[in-house]
């Protein structure tokens, strides 16, 4: 008998934002990354309140797959891909969030995306939402910082609850919910940049705008959580954190306390809130340090309490360091310091397999529910060689070294339901825009300058993900 349970979810991941484009198309509106322009690891991608001229913004095109979903499915499907996490637009159905009646195009779109999943037997995993809020709020509400959005998000979610009923049964409420405890979620999730233009680096960090946000998402995460069980008591409901694991830098116990408060903040205090439905006992020390108090309604945290999710889905990339001395490292949506036992990838994440494993031994002893890994993966430069081909050994090498942990930790107890690698075709990067950061086991001809013939080739890892999934896992 293998590891791996029988039914175990392999698949891919990837978001609307990022590779849909057609980001005027249908009826859509505008959202928060079609107002991001393209960057790079060493410029900063910007804001920009209109959208101008002669500006590239990678989101309007992306891959197109807007127009060649039925293309890149079938070649999912060719890999074996149990499931595919993707996630709805909410601009595509409610186009600036405020409308009274959904467009009827956007969730058309989706309709046919999903059936086109059934048909090759795939499961689709839906990320409610995933770094795509409606730009209108941005500038009216500042964002979820206004209370009315929990109003306008449970609108879009019992519309697409019913209008997906039988055709998607696993939802994630936010995509990595925990940016919003971190200066860069301003941009990314809660949208707390109103009247903001400029590079992201310099997006002013107001912590009281994010957490006051954070606690709007939770309440709006549990009250359709709660909505989905009574309605829909088929559908599972899972949360979505940006997994970072730290090690404290030395074991002077005032790293390793450092390091704690680290993991508390910026790990933990959400997965409590939608796993246990309370904020946790270090809450008000958070607020404290921050200087920041949180607006509460009568009958909030009792709603947090009624709304607790059902699996615990989380990215792992990368690990970091912290501690009172050492040297700086970049990472995922935040940075830390150098672990001297690891490596980086070209954009400074520090790769750590057994982190992975680590992480998920952490999360299950404290929760107990079932887990998934909703992402993960190696971004790098990918070159096509006279042959045609793409030679991703570095990709494939990464995949196998993390697939590897998460059978230790299976082993060790784990009740783990599947892994879907990030960006499983070619995509725009979240935090830089730039197309050259490539996960893809597909190559997409679309390039940092806006240029290309958007044609999918595969890579090397493309068959070598074949063979994985088709062993369960036994064959890396
Ligand atoms: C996560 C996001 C994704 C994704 C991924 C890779 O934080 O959920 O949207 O893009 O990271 O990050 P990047 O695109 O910056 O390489």
């Amino acid at each position: 008998m293998g590891v791996f349970r029988d039914d175990f979810l392999w698949g891919g991941a990837v978001a609307a934002n990022q590779l849909e484009g057609a980001w005027n198309v249908d009826g859509k509106g505008e959202s928060v990354s079609d107002h991001c322009t393209s960057g790079s690891h060493t410029t900063p991608k910007r804001v920009t309140r209109t959208i101008e001229p002669d500006t590239l913004y990678p989101s309007h095109e992306a891959i197109d797959f807007y127009h060649h979903y039925e293309e890149d499915i079938k070649l999912f499907a060719e890999m074996g891909f149990k499931t595919f996490r993707t996630s709805i637009n909410w601009t595509r159905i409610y186009p600036t969030g405020e409308e009274a009646e959904p467009n009827e195009a956007g969730l058309a779109f989706y309709d046919g995306l999903f059936d086109c999943c059934k048909k090759y037997g795939i499961e689709p995993l839906v990320t409610i939402s995933h770094y795509e809020l409606p730009y209108a709020l941005v500038e009216k509400y500042n964002g979820w910082e206004g209370r009315e959005l929990i109003g306008m998000f449970e609108k879009y979610c019992h519309t697409v609850f019913e209008r997906y009923q039988g055709k998607v049964k696993y939802w994630l409420t936010f995509n990595e919910i925990n940016a919003g405890t971190m200066p860069f979620g301003a941009v990314l999730s809660t949208g707390t940049i109103r009247g903001f233009e400029g590079p992201v680096t310099e997006v002013p960090d107001e912590p009281q705008s994010r957490f006051q946000a954070l606690h709007h998402q939770f309440v709006a995460s549990a009250r359709v959580v709660k909505y989905a069980h009574e309605h829909y008591p088929e559908y599972q409901m899972g949360n979505m954190i940006c997994f970072v694991t730290s090690y404290a830098s030395t074991c002077n116990p005032d790293d390793i306390l450092m390091n704690q408060e680290h993991m508390r903040e910026m790990n933990w205090y959400c997965s409590e809130v939608m796993v246990r439905g309370e904020y946790p006992s270090y809450s008000q020390s958070i607020w404290d340090k921050h200087g920041i108090t949180i607006k509460m309604e009568p009958g909030d945290l009792e709603e947090l309490k009624e709304g607790t999710v059902d699996f615990y889905t989380f990215s792992y990339y990368m690990s970091n360091c912290i501690g009172t001395s050492g040297e700086a490292s970049d990472g995922n949506l935040i940075a830390g310091m150098k672990n001297p036992y690891l490596e980086s990838s070209d954009w400074g994440w520090q790769i750590d397999p057994k982190g992975l494993r680590y992480s998920l031994n952490e999360i299950y002893d404290r929760y107990r529910i079932p887990l998934m890994v909703v992402e993960n993966g190696l971004g790098a430069y990918d070159k096509i060689e006279e042959d045609g081909s793409v030679q991703d050994d570095y990709r494939i090498d990464y995949l196998r070294k993390h697939i590897e942990q998460m059978r230790e930790a299976v082993r060790e107890g784990v009740d783990l339901m599947g892994y879907t690698p990030w960006g499983c075709i070619d995509l725009v990067s979240a935090s830089t825009g730039e197309m050259a950061k490539r996960y893809g086991f597909i190559f997409v001809e679309k390039y940092d300058d806006g240029t290309g013939t958007l044609a999918r080739r595969k890579k090397k890892s493309f068959d070598w993900y074949k063979n994985v999934i088709a062993t369960n896992g036994e064959e890396l």
